[in-house]
Protein backbone atom coordinates (compact mmCIF):
# COMPACT_ATOMS: atom_id res chain seq x y z
CA UNK A 1 0.00 0.00 0.00
CA UNK A 2 1.29 2.94 -1.16
CA UNK A 3 1.18 6.48 1.50
CA UNK A 4 1.63 10.14 1.69
CA UNK A 5 2.57 11.22 5.18
CA UNK A 6 1.53 15.18 5.58
CA UNK A 7 0.78 17.12 8.51
CA UNK A 8 -0.70 20.38 8.88
CA UNK A 9 0.86 21.96 11.33
CA UNK A 10 2.28 18.96 13.79
CA UNK A 11 -1.79 17.24 13.06
CA UNK A 12 -0.32 14.22 10.79
CA UNK A 13 -1.94 12.44 8.02
CA UNK A 14 -1.44 8.76 5.98
CA UNK A 15 -2.82 10.25 2.56
CA UNK A 16 -4.14 7.31 0.40
CA UNK A 17 -4.81 7.70 -3.17
CA UNK A 18 -8.05 6.13 -3.58
CA UNK A 19 -8.91 7.58 -6.92
CA UNK A 20 -9.99 4.17 -8.60
CA UNK A 21 -12.39 3.01 -5.95
CA UNK A 22 -15.42 3.85 -4.46
CA UNK A 23 -14.39 2.52 -1.03
CA UNK A 24 -11.76 3.23 0.83
CA UNK A 25 -8.60 0.93 0.43
CA UNK A 26 -8.19 0.00 3.99
CA UNK A 27 -10.50 -0.72 6.70
CA UNK A 28 -11.30 1.26 9.82
CA UNK A 29 -8.78 -1.17 11.89
CA UNK A 30 -6.44 -1.21 9.70
CA UNK A 31 -6.17 2.31 9.58
CA UNK A 32 -5.84 1.85 13.61
CA UNK A 33 -2.47 -0.03 12.91
CA UNK A 34 -1.27 2.32 10.49
CA UNK A 35 -2.04 5.38 13.01
CA UNK A 36 0.24 3.32 15.45
CA UNK A 37 3.02 5.20 16.43
CA UNK A 38 5.13 2.35 17.53
CA UNK A 39 3.84 -0.32 15.38
CA UNK A 40 2.66 1.61 12.30
CA UNK A 41 3.56 4.87 10.68
CA UNK A 42 2.15 6.89 13.00
CA UNK A 43 -0.46 9.46 12.70
CA UNK A 44 -3.67 10.90 13.85
CA UNK A 45 -5.83 10.30 11.01
CA UNK A 46 -5.97 8.33 7.28
CA UNK A 47 -7.46 9.99 4.73
CA UNK A 48 -8.62 8.46 1.46
CA UNK A 49 -8.54 10.65 -1.75
CA UNK A 50 -11.67 9.40 -3.45
CA UNK A 51 -13.73 9.75 -6.68
CA UNK A 52 -15.49 12.54 -7.68
CA UNK A 53 -19.79 12.93 -6.08
CA UNK A 54 -21.58 15.55 -6.25
CA UNK A 55 -19.89 17.77 -8.83
CA UNK A 56 -17.13 17.84 -6.92
CA UNK A 57 -13.65 17.39 -8.20
CA UNK A 58 -13.02 14.87 -5.31
CA UNK A 59 -14.20 12.92 -2.36
CA UNK A 60 -12.42 12.82 0.95
CA UNK A 61 -13.32 10.48 4.05
CA UNK A 62 -11.29 10.06 6.90
CA UNK A 63 -10.58 7.63 9.88
CA UNK A 64 -9.47 8.63 13.17
CA UNK A 65 -6.55 7.22 14.53
CA UNK A 66 -8.80 4.91 17.04
CA UNK A 67 -11.05 3.90 13.85
CA UNK A 68 -14.26 6.08 13.64
CA UNK A 69 -14.85 8.25 10.66
CA UNK A 70 -15.55 12.29 11.61
CA UNK A 71 -17.65 14.10 8.95
CA UNK A 72 -14.51 16.35 8.54
CA UNK A 73 -10.71 17.40 8.86
CA UNK A 74 -9.98 20.98 8.81
CA UNK A 75 -5.88 20.13 8.89
CA UNK A 76 -6.66 17.14 6.95
CA UNK A 77 -8.85 18.75 3.39
CA UNK A 78 -4.94 21.06 4.09
CA UNK A 79 -3.02 17.59 3.30
CA UNK A 80 -5.88 16.52 0.64
CA UNK A 81 -5.24 19.53 -1.64
CA UNK A 82 -1.29 19.85 -1.22
CA UNK A 83 -1.52 15.44 -1.78
CA UNK A 84 -4.22 16.44 -4.88
CA UNK A 85 -1.65 18.44 -6.18
CA UNK A 86 1.14 15.89 -6.04
CA UNK A 87 -1.42 13.34 -7.74
CA UNK A 88 -2.35 15.22 -10.33
CA UNK A 89 1.59 16.30 -10.95
CA UNK A 90 1.24 20.11 -10.81
CA UNK A 91 0.56 23.06 -8.37
CA UNK A 92 -1.27 25.73 -9.58
CA UNK A 93 -1.84 29.01 -7.87
CA UNK A 94 -5.25 29.97 -7.18
CA UNK A 95 -6.57 27.14 -8.19
CA UNK A 96 -9.76 26.10 -6.10
CA UNK A 97 -10.75 21.98 -5.61
CA UNK A 98 -14.28 21.81 -4.75
CA UNK A 99 -14.24 18.41 -2.03
CA UNK A 100 -17.09 15.93 -0.98
CA UNK A 101 -17.30 15.24 2.61
CA UNK A 102 -19.79 13.84 5.01
CA UNK A 103 -19.81 17.31 6.06
CA UNK A 104 -21.00 18.90 2.59
CA UNK A 105 -18.61 20.50 -0.42
CA UNK A 106 -15.62 22.54 1.27
CA UNK A 107 -13.48 24.13 -0.97
CA UNK A 108 -9.42 24.64 -0.78
CA UNK A 109 -7.72 26.54 -2.32
CA UNK A 110 -3.99 26.59 -3.12
CA UNK A 111 -1.92 29.74 -2.25
CA UNK A 112 1.34 28.96 -2.92
CA UNK A 113 4.61 28.27 -0.86
CA UNK A 114 2.79 25.01 1.48
CA UNK A 115 -0.05 27.26 2.01
CA UNK A 116 -4.07 26.62 1.40
CA UNK A 117 -6.66 28.48 2.17
CA UNK A 118 -10.20 26.78 3.13
CA UNK A 119 -13.77 27.96 2.47
CA UNK A 120 -14.92 26.09 5.28
CA UNK A 121 -18.38 26.66 5.12
CA UNK A 122 -21.05 27.85 7.81
CA UNK A 123 -21.14 26.78 10.82
CA UNK A 124 -24.05 25.17 12.37
CA UNK A 125 -25.24 26.70 15.89
CA UNK A 126 -28.33 24.90 16.90
CA UNK A 127 -28.36 22.54 19.51
CA UNK A 128 -29.38 19.46 17.75
CA UNK A 129 -27.06 20.03 14.91
CA UNK A 130 -23.58 20.01 17.46
CA UNK A 131 -26.03 17.52 18.19
CA UNK A 132 -25.59 17.96 22.31
CA UNK A 133 -28.62 18.07 24.88
CA UNK A 134 -27.37 20.94 26.51
CA UNK A 135 -30.00 23.23 24.61
CA UNK A 136 -33.40 22.87 23.40
CA UNK A 137 -33.79 21.80 19.69
CA UNK A 138 -33.89 25.12 17.59
CA UNK A 139 -31.42 26.98 20.31
CA UNK A 140 -27.97 27.96 20.05
CA UNK A 141 -25.18 26.98 23.05
CA UNK A 142 -23.47 29.60 24.24
CA UNK A 143 -22.43 30.02 27.62
CA UNK A 144 -24.30 27.35 29.15
CA UNK A 145 -22.99 25.77 32.14
CA UNK A 146 -21.64 22.07 32.28
CA UNK A 147 -20.54 20.13 34.99
CA UNK A 148 -17.57 17.86 34.24
CA UNK A 149 -15.86 15.69 37.05
CA UNK A 150 -17.39 18.18 39.53
CA UNK A 151 -15.95 21.47 37.88
CA UNK A 152 -18.84 23.68 36.74
CA UNK A 153 -17.70 24.91 33.13
CA UNK A 154 -19.30 27.72 30.84
CA UNK A 155 -19.00 26.33 27.60
CA UNK A 156 -20.22 27.09 24.05
CA UNK A 157 -21.14 24.32 21.14
CA UNK A 158 -20.31 25.29 17.38
CA UNK A 159 -20.44 22.42 14.50
CA UNK A 160 -18.13 22.98 11.64
CA UNK A 161 -19.64 19.45 9.81
CA UNK A 162 -17.73 17.78 13.18
CA UNK A 163 -18.71 18.46 17.18
CA UNK A 164 -17.10 20.98 19.38
CA UNK A 165 -17.23 22.09 22.68
CA UNK A 166 -15.30 25.45 23.16
CA UNK A 167 -14.72 26.40 26.53
CA UNK A 168 -12.73 29.80 27.52
CA UNK A 169 -10.33 29.62 30.63
CA UNK A 170 -7.58 32.01 32.13
CA UNK A 171 -4.34 29.76 31.40
CA UNK A 172 -4.45 27.18 28.99
CA UNK A 173 -0.70 26.37 29.28
CA UNK A 174 -1.57 25.37 32.49
CA UNK A 175 -4.57 23.62 32.24
CA UNK A 176 -5.21 19.72 32.26
CA UNK A 177 -6.59 19.24 28.62
CA UNK A 178 -4.30 15.57 28.99
CA UNK A 179 -6.98 14.31 31.72
CA UNK A 180 -10.35 16.43 31.44
CA UNK A 181 -10.06 15.84 27.65
CA UNK A 182 -11.59 12.51 27.26
CA UNK A 183 -14.54 13.66 29.86
CA UNK A 184 -16.20 15.74 27.43
CA UNK A 185 -15.76 13.50 24.70
CA UNK A 186 -17.81 10.95 26.52
CA UNK A 187 -20.55 13.37 28.42
CA UNK A 188 -23.78 11.80 27.73
CA UNK A 189 -24.50 15.27 26.67
CA UNK A 190 -22.77 14.70 23.26
CA UNK A 191 -24.64 11.33 21.64
CA UNK A 192 -21.96 11.71 19.08
CA UNK A 193 -19.19 12.72 21.69
CA UNK A 194 -17.07 16.15 21.06
CA UNK A 195 -13.79 17.77 20.07
CA UNK A 196 -13.29 20.27 22.76
CA UNK A 197 -11.34 23.39 22.53
CA UNK A 198 -10.04 24.68 25.65
CA UNK A 199 -9.30 28.81 24.80
CA UNK A 200 -7.25 31.67 26.18
CA UNK A 201 -7.81 35.55 24.82
CA UNK A 202 -4.86 36.87 24.72
CA UNK A 203 -6.65 40.26 22.49
CA UNK A 204 -9.54 40.30 20.33
CA UNK A 205 -7.02 39.38 17.39
CA UNK A 206 -5.32 36.53 18.95
CA UNK A 207 -6.25 33.66 20.75
CA UNK A 208 -4.37 30.52 22.13
CA UNK A 209 -5.85 27.05 22.10
CA UNK A 210 -5.38 23.46 23.24
CA UNK A 211 -7.75 20.74 21.82
CA UNK A 212 -8.80 16.73 22.68
CA UNK A 213 -9.75 15.70 19.69
CA UNK A 214 -12.57 13.35 19.85
CA UNK A 215 -11.25 9.74 18.29
CA UNK A 216 -7.61 11.00 18.19
CA UNK A 217 -7.18 12.55 21.83
CA UNK A 218 -4.68 15.72 22.36
CA UNK A 219 -3.35 16.68 19.23
CA UNK A 220 -1.00 19.57 17.95
CA UNK A 221 -3.77 21.33 15.92
CA UNK A 222 -7.06 20.95 14.54
CA UNK A 223 -8.37 22.75 11.68
CA UNK A 224 -11.66 22.46 12.38
CA UNK A 225 -11.70 23.49 16.18
CA UNK A 226 -9.72 26.48 15.48
CA UNK A 227 -12.82 27.63 12.89
CA UNK A 228 -15.21 26.86 16.27
CA UNK A 229 -13.05 28.71 18.10
CA UNK A 230 -13.22 31.79 16.42
CA UNK A 231 -17.49 31.33 16.14
CA UNK A 232 -17.30 30.59 19.54
CA UNK A 233 -15.48 33.96 20.37
CA UNK A 234 -16.92 36.41 18.16
CA UNK A 235 -20.66 35.00 19.86
CA UNK A 236 -19.24 35.44 23.04
CA UNK A 237 -18.20 38.86 21.96
CA UNK A 238 -14.59 37.96 22.77
CA UNK A 239 -12.54 38.07 19.56
CA UNK A 240 -12.78 39.74 16.27
CA UNK A 241 -14.12 38.08 13.11
CA UNK A 242 -10.70 37.87 11.47
CA UNK A 243 -8.35 36.06 14.14
CA UNK A 244 -5.21 34.01 14.79
CA UNK A 245 -5.53 30.85 16.80
CA UNK A 246 -2.21 30.03 17.81
CA UNK A 247 -2.48 25.75 18.77
CA UNK A 248 0.76 24.06 20.17
CA UNK A 249 2.17 23.25 16.71
CA UNK A 250 1.53 26.72 15.14
CA UNK A 251 -1.16 29.53 13.85
CA UNK A 252 -3.96 29.36 11.41
CA UNK A 253 -5.83 32.23 10.23
CA UNK A 254 -9.10 32.10 10.73
CA UNK A 255 -12.00 34.36 9.26
CA UNK A 256 -15.86 34.22 9.93
CA UNK A 257 -17.27 36.33 6.83
CA UNK A 258 -20.15 38.78 7.92
CA UNK A 259 -21.25 38.61 3.73
CA UNK A 260 -22.04 34.92 3.23
CA UNK A 261 -21.33 33.22 6.80
CA UNK A 262 -18.72 31.10 5.91
CA UNK A 263 -15.68 30.42 7.95
CA UNK A 264 -12.27 30.75 5.83
CA UNK A 265 -9.16 28.79 7.37
CA UNK A 266 -5.49 29.16 5.72
CA UNK A 267 -2.44 27.53 6.89
CA UNK A 268 -0.43 25.18 5.84
CA UNK A 269 0.23 21.44 4.55
CA UNK A 270 3.63 19.98 4.80
CA UNK A 271 4.61 16.45 3.07
CA UNK A 272 6.95 14.72 5.40
CA UNK A 273 8.05 11.59 2.97
CA UNK A 274 6.04 8.69 1.44
CA UNK A 275 6.37 5.39 1.33
CA UNK A 276 4.81 1.66 1.18
CA UNK A 277 3.19 -0.03 4.29
CA UNK A 278 3.44 -3.85 4.65
C1 LIG B 1 -9.76 18.19 14.44
C2 LIG B 1 -9.37 17.74 13.10
N1 LIG B 1 -8.08 17.14 13.16
C3 LIG B 1 -9.31 18.98 12.19
O1 LIG B 1 -8.20 19.42 11.86
O2 LIG B 1 -10.36 19.52 11.89
C4 LIG B 1 -10.46 16.83 12.63
C5 LIG B 1 -10.32 15.37 12.97
C6 LIG B 1 -11.66 14.78 13.26
C7 LIG B 1 -12.01 14.87 14.72
N2 LIG B 1 -11.13 14.06 15.51
C8 LIG B 1 -13.46 14.38 14.87
O3 LIG B 1 -14.38 15.18 14.60
O4 LIG B 1 -13.69 13.21 15.23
Amino acid sequence: MQFGKYHGLGNDFILIDNRQCDQPLVSADEAVKMCDRHFGIGADGVIFVLPAQNNCDYTMRIFNSDGSEPEMCGNGIRCFAQFITELEGQEEIGRKYPIHTLAGTITPTIKGNGMIRVDMGEPQLMAEKIPTTLGKPGDKVINQSLTVEGIEYEVSCVSMGNPHCLVFVEDVENFSVETIGSKFETNPVFPQKTNTEFIQVMNPNYLKMRVWERGAGITLACGTGACATVVAGVLNGKCHRICTVELPGGCLEIEWSREDNHVYMTGPATKVFSGQFL
